[in-house]
Parts: C-alpha cells; sequence; structure tokens
C-alpha cells in the first residue's frame, strides 16, 4: 500500500529540491559577474518559499496523487495547507526537504478521518443487543469482514450473533455457516430468496433471547446503480434499526470506491466505513480519500484473509508511512 505514492513524492522533493539548490548556486556567480564581492550572502544557506515553489510542488505531487487514485477534493484541501504552512517559510538546503514532507504529512493525516478501535467498543458495548449493518457493492468483502468482526467481539469478551441477511447470493449462507462454526458464533438464517429484512428481525430477536450482546448483519452485495436493490437494503435498515450502520469498501476499486460510497450514503445512509483489502492495494489513495470525502470515519482496514486482519487505521502513522 502506498508504495507508488510513495516513490513519486519522493522524487517530487528531490526536483524541487535541486530547484532551490541550482538557485542558491546561482546567487554568487550574478555577484560576482557584477563586479560584486563574492561572499557568501546568508541567503545562500536559506530560501524563503514562495507561492511559485509551492505550485512546483503541488504540480509535482498532484500528478501521483492522481496516478494513485486521490480524489480532487483532497488534492484541492493538501494544496491550500501546502500553501498555508509553507508560503514566505525560510527554508535552508538542510532542512527543505524535511520541511517538505512534514508540510505534506501533516496535511494528509488531517484528511484521514479513524475511529479508534476502544471507541468502536465502547460504542457495542452500550446496548444490548448493539445492531450493526453492513453494506456495499458485491464482492468487496462484507462477509469475510463480518466474520473478522465477529471475531473481535469474541475476543473482547462479547457474544455476537450473525444475520444471513444476504438470501440472494449462491452459496452466502453455507459461507457464513462455515465462518460461524470455525468462530463458534450463533448464525440465523432462513433459505434463500427469505426477504433480508425478516432474517435481521429473527436474529435481533435470538440474540434478546439468549443474551447476545451484538447482532452482525451481513446482506447481499450490490451494484450501486441497482435501484430495487438499492431500496431492499433500505428496507433491511428500516426494520432492523441499526445502531451502526458500515460500509465496506474495496481498496482496490479505487476511485470507484469513493464514489460507490457517496451513493450508498445517500440512499441508504452508513456511520462509518471499513476498507477491505488494503493488504493488496499498492496505491492507497482512495483509502485516502474516503473518510474525507464522505465526513464518515473510517473503523478498520482489512489486510488479509485471516480472522485476525484488521487493523485500525492511524492517520499520523499513515501519512508517515507514506513519505518513509
Ligand atoms: N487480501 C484480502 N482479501 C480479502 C479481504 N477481505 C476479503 N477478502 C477476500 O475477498 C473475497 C470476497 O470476500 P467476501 O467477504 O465474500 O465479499 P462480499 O462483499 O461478502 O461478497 P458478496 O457477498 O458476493 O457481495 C474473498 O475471497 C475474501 O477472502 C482483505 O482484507 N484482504
Ligand atoms: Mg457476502
Amino acid at each position: 500500500m502506498f508504495d507508488l505514492l510513495k516513490k513519486k513524492l519522493k522524487d517530487s522533493i528531490s526536483t524541487i529540491q535541486s530547484k532551490i539548490l541550482r538557485k542558491e548556486e546561482e546567487i554568487p556567480k550574478k555577484a560576482e559577474e557584477a563586479g560584486g564581492k563574492v561572499q557568501k550572502p546568508s541567503s545562500i544557506l536559506s530560501h524563503r518559499v514562495t507561492e511559485e515553489d509551492i505550485s512546483s510542488i503541488y504540480s509535482g505531487i498532484k500528478e501521483s496523487l492522481i496516478d494513485n487514485n486521490v480524489a480532487l477534493s483532497v488534492l484541492e484541501e493538501i494544496h491550500a495547507d501546502l500553501k498555508e504552512e509553507l508560503t514566505g517559510e525560510s527554508v535552508s538546503i538542510i532542512n527543505s526537504r524535511q520541511r517538505i514532507e512534514d508540510a505534506i504529512k501533516r496535511s494528509i493525516s488531517k484528511v484521514i478521518i479513524s475511529e479508534k478501535k476502544e471507541k468502536f467498543m465502547e460504542m457495542v458495548k452500550s446496548k444490548k443487543p448493539y445492531i450493526i449493518l453492513f453494506i456495499g457493492v458485491n464482492g468487496v468483502g462484507k462477509t469475510t469482514t463480518i466474520a473478522k468482526v465477529a471475531s473481535l467481539l469474541k475476543k473482547e469478551g462479547l457474544k455476537p450473533v450473525v444475520s444471513a441477511s444476504d438470501t440472494f447470493r449462491a452459496a452466502s449462507i453455507e459461507q457464513l455457516e462455515l465462518h460461524c462454526r470455525k468462530l463458534n458464533v450463533d448464525l440465523v438464517k432462513h433459505s434463500y430468496g427469505a426477504d433480508p429484512a425478516a432474517v435481521a428481525y429473527d436474529a435481533i430477536n435470538h440474540a434478546k433471547s439468549t443474551g447476545a450482546d451484538a447482532v452482525l448483519i451481513d446482506t447481499a452485495g450490490r451494484s450501486d446503480m441497482n435501484k430495487n436493490l438499492i431500496e431492499e437494503l433500505a428496507k433491511v435498515k428500516k426494520v432492523s434499526k441499526p445502531d451502526l450502520t458500515i460500509f465496506v469498501g474495496d481498496a482496490l476499486t479505487g476511485n470507484d470506491l469513493v464514489s460507490q460510497a457517496k451513493i450508498f450514503n445517500e440512499k441508504v445512509g452508513f456511520d462509518m466505513s471499513i476498507v477491505a483489502k488494503a493488504d493488496v492495494d499498492k496505491k492507497g489513495g482512495a483509502v485516502l480519500s474516503l473518510s474525507y470525502v464522505t465526513k464518515k470515519p473510517i473503523l478498520f482496514i482489512g489486510t488479509g484473509q485471516g480472522y485476525d486482519d484488521l487493523a485500525t487505521l492511524d492517520p499520523e502513522k499513515t501519512a508517515k508511512f507514506i513519505l518513509e
């Protein structure tokens, strides 16, 4: 993740740094030509960053950010941050790289909104049963993510129940059954073609009668363009009245991730996101843009296919990682 972004940012910074160096070398040369004393002025050691420098830094990194699926609004925010932080600042040959990298790092960490695992656990423990609805396009990793979250809740000493509300895709119920058996978690299911909202309703009642702590509702993946399926999802939400709705996205879908999230938020509504398959995404820009564009925090990122492959996204660490 972020491999390409990291490389291109480094290249851009090097180019800018060498420009500053060249400019500084010209100062004594010009002084000599003018018959002046060839004395190293203090400006040789420092350079006041101009708007032009910022434009040059920005156009260098812009291309790489676009290549890495970073959304336009995020680019604009980064540009504005760089202008505000660096214009008029005095940088030296020695610290210019650091200053530019720090400014970009600060801006990147600012655009990522993430949720802490502790806060999530607090939320889940605040109500019994705590109902979580998982939504998203097909194949993004919803079912696997539910198994991971069920495993996490169990580790935290809670008892989750899973609702097999994907009654649409072939083998979806068997897939969940396998996970639930491995994790020793109750699964509430109906047959294929059944009303997904009715399954969720039964799962909630099962949780209430067995004293379970949380209900995790799986849903059929649906194209964001399919009006009927989106309406069906809205019905599941209306019936199950979730305490938390989580949008699951696939990091590999790049810019589509952000546009899918926008549509799901508009048509169904969600509170947080989980981005699956971050381990196989070499770009990372979609993860970077998602929370900024939707204004919803990222709860976890999926980092593999195992039950423990769920990580929190630390904005500062992520920004640092991009640039180091
Ligand atoms: N590498 C990796 N693979 C993942 C991750 N999350 C899910 N997958 C894989 O992605 C594929 C699809 O995952 P599912 O959980 O079935 O996706 P879904 O959204 O439930 O799919 P539908 O039910 O068909 O809509 C599976 O092969 C998962 O193992 C992840 O974080 N990293
Ligand atoms: Mg599924």
